[in-house]
């Protein structure tokens, strides 16, 4: 992904498996997203909270569209509408 293409941004925590997933699917396509880790970084677990309305990890971001956790992030790709998110313009 280039400067062209949204920022993908994911709340996550070091011990959380479906963060790992969703993160390895992320880079298995080149894409370069920011993390907030909501255990270690004050204030993350509720900006989460408060723009997604959820508790668990993770939940993911491209650009401003809330994609949601790692299941809808797979099932996103699997449909290829992830490929097509991921490359509209930012
Ligand atoms: N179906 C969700 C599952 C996410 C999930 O269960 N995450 C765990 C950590 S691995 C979590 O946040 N648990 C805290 C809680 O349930 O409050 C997804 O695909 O993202």
């Amino acid at each position: 992904m280039n400067e062209a293409h949204p920022g993908v941004l994911v709340y996550h925590s070091n011990w959380c498996g479906y963060c790992a997933r969703a993160r390895r699917l992320l880079e298995s396509k080149g894409v370069e997203a920011r993390f907030r880790d909501v255990d270690m970084e004050p204030g993350a677990r509720d900006e989460m909270l408060e723009l997604t309305g959820r508790r668990t990890v993770p939940q993911i971001f491209v650009g401003s569209r809330h994609i949601g956790g790692c299941d809808e992030l797979f099932e996103l790709d699997q449909s290829g509408e992830l490929d097509r998110i991921l490359q509209e313009p930012a």
